[in-house]
């Protein structure tokens, strides 16, 4: 198709992603424009949707504790350790060691991903992990942090960090993940040592400062000039030297033993520690992103008969789909029966 009418044809949806959650920069023409960056674009979508979240979080304020939300408020994340009572844990942990299943798997760098969906399927030979999901304290500190009521994804995840042969791992890099509040959170099922791929965050680089901003207004403006080139996590890296400047303090390594919950804002400057050796990090992994441009904090279509357990799975095919007809490429490959702790 001539290059101008895919651009008509496009623009109506490229406009309409002004006011979704799409991040990248070089997937979208409007959002990538370096012009339209220069003028504030990207400014003006980091300040409306965090001004949304705040109005959505100081709805959610009261389904957590006090001190955890002054925690979250201050630091951008949470760490509790001994999260699950340890007889329950104890169970989680021997139900997913017994579990084989198909998972997908995505190398990045050295480094090798595997997710195992918590769908009907697994949660019902893994029954602690539906315990997990229906803990009040669980479900409301994800939401806090992501600023939505909206269900996460949940996966078994497990990092297998210098595993294969290839440059370093990009998640290394501190970087943001997007442009807006938005939730991670792990269930160590391992321990995890400072040597042994810590979670690296900065405290307190969740909030939008006007120094945050200027920077958000640089890289928008760096990154469209990359525009039409394949977009990488770097796009959103910042450097250490970076960093004072932006007025943040240097970041801090959490190591936590097994049943330790990491709930964490990845608006926040983030990134995953060095490992001295290959390490196996087995973890319970929450995923929850929505359109930030929401007022409401519910009214979540995939919260309904627990749609929102098959949306791993129906991503992965979709993206499957796309890649059978020529425009797409997915990443996550299938693998049939493993286990989250064996090798990759
Ligand atoms: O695995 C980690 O410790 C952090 C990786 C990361 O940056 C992410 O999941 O967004
Ligand atoms: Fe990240």
């Amino acid at each position: 198709m001539p290059s101008l009418v895919r651009r008509a044809l496009l623009m109506p949806l490229w406009l309409a992603q002004v006011l979704s959650q799409e991040k990248f920069f070089a997937r979208n023409p409007v959002i990538g424009s370096r012009w339209l960056n220069e003028r504030g674009l990207h400014t003006a979508r980091v300040e409306l949707a965090h001004r949304l979240a705040a109005s959505r979080r100081r709805r959610l304020a009261r389904l957590i504790d006090a001190e955890d939300r002054e925690r979250l408020d201050r630091d951008g994340f949470i760490v509790k350790r001994d999260f699950l009572p340890a007889a329950l844990f104890a169970e989680l942990a021997a139900q997913i060691r017994a579990l084989r299943t198909p998972a997908r798997e995505m190398v990045e760098g050295d480094t090798v991903t595997r997710h195992i969906p918590l769908d009907p399927a697994v949660l019902a030979r893994v029954p602690a992990a539906r315990r997990l999901l229906e803990l009040p304290e669980y479900r409301n500190l994800i939401g806090y942090a992501g600023s939505s009521a909206a269900v996460p994804m949940v996966y078994i995840q497990t990092v297998l960090s210098r595993a294969v042969d290839g440059p370093a791992d990009p998640q290394r890099d501190l970087h943001t993940d997007t442009f807006h509040p938005t939730v991670k959170a792990w269930l160590f099922l391992t321990d995890v040592t400072p040597e042994a791929m810590p979670f690296v965050y900065v405290p307190g680089s969740h909030r939008l400062t006007p120094q945050r901003l200027e920077w958000e207004r640089r890289m928008s403006i760096r990154a469209s000039e990359r525009a039409g080139q394949p977009e990488t996590q770097l796009v959103r890296a910042i450097s250490r030297d970076e960093l004072s400047e932006v007025g943040l303090p240097q970041p801090e390594l959490i190591s936590a033993p097994a049943n330790t919950l990491v709930v964490a804002d990845t608006f926040g400057f983030h990134a995953r520690g060095a490992s001295a050796e290959p390490t196996t990090r087995v973890e319970i992994w929450a995923f929850g992103r929505r359109n930030p441009f929401l007022p409401w904090t519910g009214l979540d279509p995939w919260s309904v008969a627990g749609l929102g357990l098959r949306k791993p799975n129906l991503y992965w095919k979709s993206v499957d789909l796309l890649e059978r007809f020529g425009i797409g490429r997915q990443r996550w490959r299938q693998r049939d029966a493993v286990s989250a702790f064996d090798p990759a």
